[in-house]
Order: structure tokens, then sequence, then C-alpha cells
């Protein structure tokens, strides 16, 4: 039969609507990467989820086929199939109109974070077909869809049954459209981890994951009878607990709450926030509800116990969550999201009955948890204390800044108050900073010597590193201040160099200061690196003189091995320089400080995925990696004329 005849008139507008979403796949889905593709998968598994949240199903099987296709299961009461008032089975309404949650069906929480229950009909327009057998009254019932377009005859306006079962459940197996997404191949890793999150925050259902796509084929089951507790535990499992797993649950105006919280002996805190089992990425009325909620209680409790006294301010909210890991699931009749990308709840009555919850459960918890209770306290009496230390040095550098340009006189300064024109060498070592500072240009180059390996600034307290006199003065030079974890206090535009040249040794000692240096700047002044203005100074490793003709300088052994390559029958005399001590002040300024003769290599870290790897590299207790980083991110040595 021809395919006109599977559609009536009312069904063309629907098909429009398919048509739509095939048009502009990214409004639908965020994107036609791998994420979007992948997308699909959670969209028909969300359904799956409404119907265990219905109470209805307990059991959700996904596997990815052998042929790029997924196929999913559930073990719910099967897609209704009876004929809808509209004229056609309830089933193919569902996959034809992007409906608005809640017209067809009647689970009370709707798991769609973004699509609002148009879900099955977006997977359905992008997908080469869609297969869907319900197991309902009885009978395996069939359909099918090429590109959205039903591709299936109805008898008697009905589904065609294939089969009969006492079983009741829905599976659905579809094919993403390769004309619709850049790549076709689902992430096991990606979809795994979704899977694992799903079966956290509904401890009743059973997840089972196959992968027939790999030899031999990968099963895993996921079911978490602990809820968001063993989430928590989970998240925590690397660190040092300080306190169990806390969980309070609640609801109220049709809301369940539910917190799970620990404490672990860390420096930050990882508060996520779900709402129907989607998580929100930019936290919400949930979070706020919850953070509000819980720094009343516990300010509440310190003051009862003395810990803090009468003249003393409360703790910060950040004080008392430091440390803590929580998850926060609310399931929300009507939730709504806030901006752009969805990933904000927007509703304010989560906000008042999660902070209704938390101020009801949490002191029914810890009035008899009281060990619990102290030691959530003493993280909190611990991060103010860090708190205080830190606002109370910055507020001494700042003051100190205003006064003291140079804090312990080791700044020989250039003339030059133009920016633009102006560079500092942080040199190493006291003789290398003597001849520099006979060698430079004094018009427009600056001179700090720094006295040996400065202070790692990953392995100690902002109040150690503020403290320390080399770092205090770099601050200082440079003007621009500093940032960090609890404001920003750096100001690019305040910046008295263009350039700052890290000046040191060709060897290893020299690599390590230059790498303590680059982590200094990275933690505490990253738009330094960000803006270009970091250098290091490639000082040569040799000259050659010949017996006839003009020196020249050379930079590694390579160049060396070259040099004697190209000049087979020369005589000339080698100069290894051993260090920037050796070398006197003409020789200095030309190999080192001369803007025609020197050679710089600008500091450059693209990758954020990268910078975060950096602070590994370079906190690291081996050395040849550092160095390795630094010539490796540094850009090709390039002459700075
Ligand atoms: C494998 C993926 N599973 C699903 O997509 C799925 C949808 C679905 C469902 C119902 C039951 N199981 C399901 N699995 C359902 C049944 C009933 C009422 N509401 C929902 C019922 O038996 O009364 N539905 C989701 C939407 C619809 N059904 C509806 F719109 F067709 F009603």
């Amino acid at each position: 039969m021809a395919k006109a005849e599977i559609y009536d008139e009312k069904s063309i507008q629907v098909l429009e609507g398919l048509e739509a979403v095939r048009m502009r796949p990214g409004m639908y889905i965020g994107s036609t990467s791998r994420k979007g593709l992948n997308h699909l998968i959670y969209e028909i598994v969300d359904n799956a989820v409404d119907e265990h949240l219905a109470g209805c199903c307990d059991h959700i099987d996904v596997c990815l086929e052998k042929d790029g296709s997924c196929t999913v299961t559930d073990n719910g009461r099967g897609i209704p199939v009876g004929m809808h008032e509209k004229g056609v089975p309830a089933e193919r309404l569902v996959y034809t109109t992007l409906h608005a949650g809640g017209k067809f069906d009647n689970t009370v929480y709707k798991t769609s974070g973004g699509l609002h229950g148009v879900g099955s009909s977006v997977v359905n327009a992008l997908s080469e077909y869609l297969d869907v057998k319900v197991k309902r009254d009885g009978a395996i019932h069939h359909d099918r869809y090429v590109r959205g377009k039903p591709d299936i005859e109805l008898v008697g306006g009905l589904l065609p049954i294939m089969g009969r079962t006492k079983e009741t459940g829905t599976t659905v197996n579809f094919l993403p459209d390769p004309e619709i997404f850049e790549v076709t191949r689902f992430s096991a890793t990606e979809v795994k981890s979704r899977l694992h999150e799903t079966a956290y925050l509904n401890p009743g259902l059973t997840i089972c994951f196959t992968d027939r796509r790999e030899d031999p084929e990968e099963t895993v089951t996921y079911h978490e009878p602990d809820g968001i507790r063993g989430y928590v535990k989970e998240m925590n499992k690397a660190c040092e607990a300080v306190t169990d797993v806390i969980y309070f649950e609640g609801s109220d105006e049709n809301i369940k709450v539910e917190a799970a919280l620990q404490y672990v002996n860390e420096f930050h805190e990882n508060v996520l926030g779900y709402c129907n089992n989607i998580f929100n990425a930019d936290g919400g009325t949930h979070l706020t509800g919850f953070k509000t909620a819980f720094t009343q209680v516990m300010n509440v409790y310190a003051r009862e116990l003395g810990i803090l006294k009468e003249k003393d301010q409360n703790f910060t909210g950040s004080d008392i969550r430091n440390g803590m890991t929580a998850v926060i699931s609310v399931k929300h009749p009507a939730p709504r999201f806030e901006g752009q990308t969805k990933t904000k709840l927007d509703n304010p009555d989560a906000a008042r009955v999660v902070a209704k919850v938390v101020s009801e459960e949490a002191p029914h918890f810890f009035d008899r948890n009281l060990d619990m209770l102290k030691a959530v306290l003493s993280c909190a009496e611990r991060s103010a204390k860090i708190r205080k230390t830190e606002e109370r040095t910055k507020t001494n550098l700042l003051t100190k800044q205003k006064y003291s340009f140079d804090s312990n006189g080791k700044l020989a300064n250039c003339i030059s108050r133009d920016a633009k024109k102006c560079e500092i060498f942080i040199v190493e070592g006291d003789s290398a900073g003597g001849s520099a500072k006979t060698a430079r240009d004094r018009n427009y180059q600056a001179i700090l010597p720094i006295r040996g390996k400065i202070l790692n600034v990953e392995k100690a307290s902002i109040d150690k590193v503020l403290a320390n006199a080399e770092i205090k003065t770099m601050i200082n030079a440079f003007g621009c201040g500093f940032s960090e974890g609890y404001g920003n206090n750096f100001d690019i535009a305040k910046l008295r160099y263009d350039k700052i040249i890290i000046m040191a040794d060709a060897d290893v000692d020299g690599a390590h200061i230059g790498t303590l240096l680059l982590t200094l700047f990275y933690r505490y002044m990253p738009d330094l690196i960000r803006e270009g203005h970091i250098y290091i100074a490639m000082p040569p490793l040799y000259k050659v003189v010949p017996s006839k003709g003009q020196g020249e300088y050379l930079y590694d052994d390579k160049a060396l091995e070259k040099y004697r390559k190209n000049h087979p029958d020369q005589k000339f005399t080698l100069q290894r320089y051993k260090g920037l001590g050796e070398m006197d002040p003409d020789q200095l300024w030309e190999t080192t400080l001369n803007p025609a003769t020197r050679m710089l290599r600008r500091i450059e870290i693209g990758d954020p995925r990268l910078s975060s790897d950096v602070t590994g590299v370079l906190m690291g207790t081996d050395v040849p990696p550092r160095r390795e980083f630094i010539y490796k991110h540094a850009r090709e040595a390039e002459l700075d004329v």
C-alpha cells in the first residue's frame, strides 16, 4: 500500500511537527554531536523511569546493538495502544506528536528536564527507524516508523498484533539517523555513567546495560538500594570521611525532598541538585533552600554549644559547607527551569519546601547524633579560621602594596612607566641578578633577582604564599594584585610590564625554578599566562668562535652537532656556559637581554583540561616531567625582535 494512505489529514499536521525537529535538531536535543546522540537514549530511558515513578516498573534493559541501534525495554504497563479520541492509537500519537507533557499520561513526576514530554517523538523524528513493541492486554502490539513516519498499516484503526503474552512492558529499538548526526556510535562510557546515576536516584529500580558491539559483549547491572546515600558514599570513596552519610527526607505541597550529605577531610564543597532525576548543573531553588536552612540550623547549634560566643559573627554558608559532599533530590509535579540551558531549577516552592524539610529534619537528626554534629561544627570552625586568616593576609598585603613597591629592596626598576614597552626579568640567583642589572637597558628593562627556589604554592596555604618575601615582591612589582578562591583582586589593566621574563639556567634546577614560578602565576595570576605576558628566556648553551669570521651562539647539543657537520674543516674554540652567572654583562646582554638577538619562549596554556593536568605535572616530585612540560608547552622558540 502506498505510504500516503497511511496518513489522514490530521496526521499531516503532526508530521509537519516532526519535520521541524529534523530541520532544527539542536533545538530539541542540544546538539548533533556525540552528546546529542547519547541524549536519544536518555530520552527513551527517562520515559521508562517515568513509568517507575508511577510505581509500575522496576526493571529497565538498555542494549547497544551490533548494527548501531539501541534497544530499551521496561516492564511497566506498556504504552496504551487503544484508540485515542483523535482517531489513532495512543502509542502512535505519543511517537508522532510534539505534545505537551501530561496531556496523554497521568504520571505525577515527569523526568523530562528539557523536552517536557516530547522525548519519544523527537527520538522518532531523528531515527532512521524506530520500532515499538508493547506487551499489554495479553498481546504483543507492533508499530514501526521510518524517519518519524509510520511504516506499518493499522488493522481496523489499531496496531497489528504479532503474538500473545501474559507479560506487560514496552520495547523501543531505534537507529539514529546518519543524515542528522555527525557521529552515530553511542559512547558506552557516557551511557553507563548516566544509567548508574539514574539507578542511584531511583533505589527501587534495576537497570541492566549490555553492549553487543563488543566481543565478548559487556553486561553491567546497576541497582543502588541505598539511593542518594550510596551516591554520596561513592563520590567520597577516595577521601577520608569525617562523618557518616547523613540523610533527610520529607514532603509538602506535593513536592518530595531527599538530601544526603557527608563531610570529608577536604577543603571544598560539592553539592549537587536534581529535580525529577535530572541533574541541574547550575543548581537552583532547591539548593538555595537547602543551603539557607542548613546554615541557619548549624549556626543555632554553634551558639547553643558555645562554639560561637555572643560577640562572634555567624559562620558563613561556605564555612559550614567546606568539606561537604551532598546530593539534594526533589520530585516536583511542575518543574520550571531558568535560562537558555535549562540547567537551573526556578520554582520558588522548591526552595520553601526544601528549607522546611531541612529545618525540621536536621535538628531531629543532630539531636540524636551529637558526635556528628560536633564533627560538622569543627569543620566549620576550621574553615572560618582559615577564611579569617586569608582575609587578614589579603588586607595586609593590599595595604602594604600602597606603601611599598619593593618590600625587600631587590628590584632594580626601569625608568620608563610605559607598561607596553617595559619588561621585567625574574633572575635566578644574586650573581646573575648582579650581571643582569649591569647589562640591561635600564630605560625599559627591570631586574628582579630571586634567591633559589621559591615556595611551591601548590603545597602551601594562602597565608604562607602571601607571606613569602619573593612572592610578595613579585606581586608588588607586577602591580596587578592576585586572584584566588575567595575573591578576585587581580586587575590586568594595572600590569606594569608587558613582558615578564623568567631567566633561569638551562639545567634541571633552572627548569624547576621556572616551574615553581609558572605554578605561582597559574594559580594566583592566571590572566598573565592567558594574555600572553609570561616568557622564558632561552640562554644559549654554547658559543663557537671560529678562527676566522663571526662567533655564534648555540642553544642545545643538537645545534652543536649540526654546526660541526656543516663546518667539517673549520677550527673553532668552543665556549660552554654552565650558568647565567658565568656570563659577563656583555655576553648576558647579547644572549639573553638584547631584544634583537635573544631567544624567548612565550608560555601558552590553551586547553583548560590541560591546565588542570598542569598542576599535577607541576606538583609532582619528578623533575623531568616538569622540565618537559615547560619546554613542550612553551610556544615554538621564536626570536623576539
Ligand atoms: C522503553 C521505553 N518506555 C517507554 O517509552 C514507556 C512509555 C510508557 C507509558 C506508560 C507505561 N509504560 C511506558 N513505557 C503508561 C501507561 C499508562 C498510563 N501512562 C503511561 C496506562 O497504562 O494507563 N506512557 C508514556 C506516555 C504514555 N504512556 C501515553 F501517553 F501513551 F499514555
